[in-house]
């Protein structure tokens, strides 16, 4: 498939006739997006239309997989970005004597709404997906989309759909105004006839002109609407613009509302947060591409899953194929176990559909798929296995072995362990090319990462499929090499580490967690600790307490399932400071000959932030992640890193290297011996060089 960055010197966009009608297609694969050679492809053919007096009509349509998917990102920041721009070029569409009727499959997003906002006339198929994700890049729409959105599809409507970025299906689009006709079948033929319908309308129905659907905008829609979204814009500058520049489209006249749309779009290029969210959008990209996979490698054929364990892991990683179509077959020890696990499953679909994502027909159809059994050996037939019991070498390897009885050939056998070495794993059974880590995150239901673990035996087919499988579950997947944590976790544990220095030192769990959440991430390292369960990997011996997490368990304080961990907690789970906690770090300060002092916020931004990029330093030039970008994908889709903050690497890069390599100096005197420095990271400092390339 020719890519956008390489399309052909040719224009992408052709028109014939067909009658009196003009079909203008585009074919700029793989997504439409609007290059420049598109928009001036456009341009060119409504002057087409224009000098033509047999033409009474032209209908903008895509080949390929979808409508145009919007501004072409790679040439953001570059000079071509300027040429023939995208709001003058919607604004000729709409000028345009005949009228223009966009025919919409696939995605119309971005620019590519805006497009179809500006032709006279929208039709689609019902399966295609209308949108504004330009939020989702740190902008707003900036061809006018803000301005005609509202006036077509209401105020409402436009500030959901802008601000928060998701896409509405066609039917809603309908529903909403958006689209005037919806249309089954072949596309094409549908969209000229309703062009040779309406080619004598006058006059032309101008979304810009329009002022009926404003109506909706009573005085606090604004306000409200961004109450109710407060959390999810947290730290976030663009959401909040596309709501002014929505309320705009209220305030002014469409010609002053388009220029305060542009004002508020340059803001918002200009930007480190925009910068951080396009990187980001490449970075989820290119993490699913494996370096050096030879190109006759093919996937193996995934028709059926065995998942070891009905717990929390084990059923939430059986959702994901089941929601896929996918059939399941999971194995638990007792019977109890077993239907305990389904039963949840089952209540989480029914919880889905509750809220109107589900239907109860699609909650049948995916449990329809589970074969709950006590029976190790029917998974024999499947194809891949996952095993997904609690972290202990000793048990997995013996699953393993047993697996390597029972699994037919060529079956791929996979561990979810999130710490474990995959090679000693893979190098006890007889087929270790077969063996792989699928390393899915808490709720596996939910989380989106897939940490796809690569063991210095496995065959690069099997690789090939899990990263595949990633996809096709809906999630993303991320290649990691073995060692201690992979990826995600490895650099969970200086974070962890010094952290609990801290404490001592004279921070409160409290200060930790503000600084953390202040940054953007959803929570503290503490807050974590008591939402996963304190007594994570405690040795379960009450009277040996060596440090402040073994006293917390020790006394029952294991976290938000006790009511009590780092934080006491009341009934609806509120945290608030804990003098008991206070005490007991205190005391340990105390014993250990710790001195307490005031700890300042940058003290802590540099001892539990600048280890983690130094760590991720570490992971890189040891080839344990494949990029630095792969490292942020992780911790945005693992642990909620601010994606406006790019990720961990990204984020040493905007801060400067020098700027982290001087602060972990300042700190290092502290942090021993626990720390040492990546001579990566060092090196590059050094050269005045980035992660990023
Ligand atoms: C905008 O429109 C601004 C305007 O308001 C104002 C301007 C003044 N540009 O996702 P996939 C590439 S902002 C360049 O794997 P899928 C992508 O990198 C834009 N490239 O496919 C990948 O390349 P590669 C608003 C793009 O089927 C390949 O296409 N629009 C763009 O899973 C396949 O992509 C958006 O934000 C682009 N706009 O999903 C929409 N889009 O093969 C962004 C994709 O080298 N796009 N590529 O890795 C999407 O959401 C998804 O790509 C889409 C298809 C749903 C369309």
């Amino acid at each position: 498939m020719t890519d956008v960055r390489d399309a052909p010197t040719t224009s992408p966009i052709s028109t014939r006739k067909h009658g009196d009608v003009l079909i203008v297609l585009s074919n700029n694969p793989p997504v439409n997006a609007l290059g420049l050679a598109v928009r001036q492809g456009l341009v060119a053919a409504i002057g087409e239309a224009e000098a033509d007096d047999s033409v009474k009509a032209v209908v903008i349509a895509c080949e390929g997989q979808t409508f145009f998917a919007g501004a072409d990102v790679s040439e953001f920041g570059t000079p071509k970005a300027f040429e023939q721009p995208l709001p003058t070029v919607v604004d000729i569409i709409e000028n345009c004597s005949k009228p223009v009727v966009a025919a919409i499959h696939g995605t119309a997003l971005g620019g590519g709404l805006e497009v179809a906002l500006a032709s006279h006339y929208r039709v689609a198929l019902p399966t295609a997906k209308l949108g504004t994700p330009e939020v989702k890049l740190g902008l707003l729409p900036g061809a006018g989309g803000t301005q005609r959105l509202p006036r077509v599809a209401g105020v409402r409507k436009a500030l959901e759909m802008c601000a928060t970025g998701n896409p509405i299906g066609a039917k809603d689009g309908f529903d909403c105004g958006l689209i005037d006709r919806l249309v089954e079948g072949e596309l094409l033929p549908h969209a000229v006839a309703y062009a040779e319908e309406v080619r004598d309308v006058r006059p032309l129905p101008k979304s810009s002109e329009r002022q009926d659907r404003l109506n909706d905008c009573t005085a606090d829609v604004f306000e409200t609407f961004v109450k109710e979204n407060g959390r999810k814009f947290r730290g976030f500058e663009a959401p909040l613009k596309n709501v002014e520049a929505v309320k705009a489209a209220c305030e002014k006249p469409y010609a002053e509302g388009v220029i305060e749309e542009r004002k508020l779009f340059m803001e918002l290029m200009s930007g480190t947060q925009a910068k951080a969210q396009q990187y980001f959008f490449f970075a989820e990209r290119k993490a699913n591409k494996i370096e050096g996979l030879a190109d006759d490698v093919r996937p193996r054929d995934i028709k059926k899953v065995g998942v070891i364990g009905a717990g929390t892991m084990g059923g939430g990683i059986s959702m994901n194929f089941l929601s896929a179509g996918i059939p399941v077959t999971i194995v638990e020890m007792n019977q109890e176990a077993l239907d305990r696990g389904a039963g949840i499953m089952r209540k989480n679909y029914e919880a889905t559909a509750s809220k109107g994502r589900m239907t109860a027909q699609q909650v049948e159809q995916a449990m329809g798929y589970l074969q709950p059994t006590l029976d190790f050996a029917a998974l024999a037939d499947c194809d891949l296995i996952i095993e997904a019991v609690y972290e202990n070498m000793d048990v997995k390897k013996e699953i393993f072995g047993r697996l390597d009885k029972i699994a037919k050939p060529g079956a791929i056998l996979a561990s979810n362990t999130s710490y474990l070495d995959i090679n000693e794993i893979a190098s006890s059974i007889s087929r270790p090319g077969d063996v792989v880590g699928m390393h899915f995150f808490s709720p596996a239901n939910v989380m989106k990462l897939l940490e796809v673990v690569r063991g210095d035996k496995t065959s690069p087919d099997v690789l090939l499929t899990a990263m595949q499988l990633g996809k096709r579950i809906k999630k993303v997947p991320v290649v990691a090499g073995v060692c201690h944590g992979f990826i995600g976790n490895r650099m969970l544990m200086p974070r962890q580490i010094e952290a609990t220095k801290l404490l001592l030192e004279g921070a409160s769990p409290e200060q930790v967690d503000r600084v953390h959440v202040e940054f953007g991430m959803p929570m503290g390292p503490f807050q974590m600790a008591d939402l996963a369960g304190v007594d994570i990997g405690w040795h379960r011996d009450p009277n040996r307490i060596e440090n402040v997490r073994d006293a917390l368990c020790a006394i029952d304080r294991w976290g938000q399932k006790k009511g009590a961990g780092f934080y006491d907690y009341d009934e609806k789970r509120r945290p608030t400071p804990s003098p008991v906690v206070q005490q007991i770090i205190e005391d340990f300060a105390k014993k250990q000959g710790v001195e307490r002092r005031e700890i300042s916020d940058q003290e802590i931004v540099e001892r539990t932030l600048y280890t983690m990029v130094n760590e991720g330093a570490k992971i890189l030039e040891e080839g344990i992640a494949q990029r630095a970008s792969d490292i942020d994908v992780v911790w945005v889709y693992g642990y909620g890193w601010p994606v406006y903050r790019g990720g961990p690497m990204f984020w040493a890069d905007t801060e400067g290297l020098q700027a982290i390599v001087d602060g972990l100096k300042r700190q290092e005197e502290r942090m021993k011996p626990d720390f040492s420095f990546s001579q990566l990271l060092l090196d590059k400092a050094a050269k005045g060089e980035k992660f990023g390339k």
